[in-house]
Parts: structure tokens; C-alpha cells; sequence
């Protein structure tokens, strides 16, 4: 599958960097032959909403409902004063990340609680961005597990930055989340839509060298 090209010029990375405004239309190009499922998972409150809001390109479908009292210290809202909703079912987005091939995006509930939809979510993912919030690590060590557990597709992690995110090498996060040596780790901004889309080529790029591994063996 063509999911980036190697020319520096035209490659998915740099049509990003390019891409300031996403263009909302409904309809997906005649020239696109392939899509693919992305799944984007992560604790509750690292950007997964927002992740998908500002990448899509079409009005992302959300499942937003207001936060009650019912979850008040159940829900972790450290660091989160601004969030007074949460996703009770799914984001749903589209990106066409070059002209042949567009994603899928699938975003998941954060809270264990809702776990038992990824099963169902993740079906015929050939990827899965992990965001993590490196202010509160410890919430995205049982999505990782659930994720190593219950999801076979290669994954990739996403560091989102809050104006207070400790500064910590991507060396230095990749130990605290145990994570093995190939597995990528990048820095992105979900309110950003070219940082989004990068970490998105990044996810790519691993999905496909994961692929070709697997086929060769
Ligand atoms: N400053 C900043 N705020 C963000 C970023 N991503 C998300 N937020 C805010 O963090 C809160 C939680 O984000 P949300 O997308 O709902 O998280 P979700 O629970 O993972 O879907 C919201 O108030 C967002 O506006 C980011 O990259 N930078
Ligand atoms: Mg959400």
C-alpha cells in the first residue's frame, strides 16, 4: 500500500506542512484507490476529540456528552479546568493523506469503562496512534496494556504538549512507557493540524515497515 512517498518534495510529510486549513468535503477524491482504519486511543482528556477535530476533513462526527456529578472522582481531572464533556462512543473523521489513499480515523472512549467497544473499534485497524498526556503518564500505562492485549495492529505514540508538559526526551518517555525499542514516539500539538497529521505519517510509515516485516517472513 502507498501510504508515503520517499521523494522529499512530494512526500505525505511535507503535502502536510503545506496543509494549513483542512478542506471540509463530504466527498473523497476520484483519485483515491485505497483507505485505511487508524485507530487513535489514549486516557481520557489527552486530545483524542481534539486530535481528530483538527485533522479531518470532513465535520468530524462526535459523541460528546456533558461531564456530571456522577463522574466526580472517577474521572481524573488534573490538569484538565477546560474539559466539561466527554466522549461516550466514538470520533469519526477522514483524512486524505495523499491522493491515492485516505485514513479513517476512529477515535475510542478514554475511561476503562467504555473499554469493551475497542474490540469492536478496532477491527480491521491497520494502525493505532496512542496519545499521551506526559503530565499524567501513569493514566496511559493500562491503555497500553489494553492495547498490547486486545489490539494486534502496530501502534505508534504521540506525545500531545500542553503549555505545561514537562520537557522529556522521547528516549526518556519511551522507558517510563516500557515500550519496545521500534515502536515509534513523537511529539505533536492536537490542536495543530500539521503536527497531527505528521505524527499520523509517522503512524503510517510504521504500519507499512510493520507489514512488509510480517509479509517477508
Ligand atoms: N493546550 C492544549 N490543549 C489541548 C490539546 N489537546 C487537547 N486539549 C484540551 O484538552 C482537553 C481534553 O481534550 P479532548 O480532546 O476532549 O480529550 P479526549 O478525552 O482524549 O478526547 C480539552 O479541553 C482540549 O481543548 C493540546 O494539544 N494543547
Ligand atoms: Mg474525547
Amino acid at each position: 500500500m502507498a501510504f508515503a512517498t520517499s521523494d522529499p518534495a512530494t512526500s505525505d510529510r511535507a503535502i502536510a506542512g503545506r496543509a494549513a486549513a483542512p478542506e471540509r468535503s463530504a466527498y473523497l477524491s476520484d483519485t483515491v484507490t485505497r483507505t485505511a482504519k487508524i485507530l487513535v486511543v489514549g486516557d481520557f482528556g489527552v486530545g483524542k476529540t481534539t486530535f481528530i477535530g483538527s485533522v479531518s476533513e470532513i465535520a468530524p462526527l462526535r459523541t460528546e456528552e456533558p461531564m456530571t456529578q456522577a463522574s466526580v472522582g472517577i474521572d481524573d481531572l488534573d490538569h484538565l479546568d477546560a474539559k466539561t464533556t466527554t466522549t461516550v462512543a466514538m470520533d469519526f473523521g477522514r483524512l486524505t493523506l495523499n491522493p491515492r489513499l485516505a485514513l479513517y480515523l476512529f477515535g475510542t472512549p478514554g475511561q476503562r469503562r467504555f473499554w469493551n467497544m475497542w474490540a469492536g473499534l478496532a477491527e480491521g485497524a491497520v494502525g493505532v496512534l496512542v496519545l499521551v498526556d506526559s503530565r499524567r503518564l501513569a493514566g496511559s500505562f493500562d491503555v497500553l496494556d489494553q492495547l498490547e492485549t486486545h489490539v494486534p495492529a502496530p501502534f505508534a505514540v504521540a506525545v500531545n504538549h500542553f503549555p505545561d508538559s514537562p520537557a522529556h526526551s522521547p528516549d526518556r518517555l519511551r522507558e517510563a512507557l516500557d515500550l519496545l525499542p521500534g515502536t515509534p514516539v513523537v511529539d505533536c500539538n492536537a490542536l495543530d493540524r500539521a503536527s497531527s497529521i505528521d505524527a499520523l505519517v509517522t503512524l503510517a510509515e510504521h504500519a507499512l515497515t510493520s507489514r512488509a516485516r510480517k509479509v517477508g517472513s
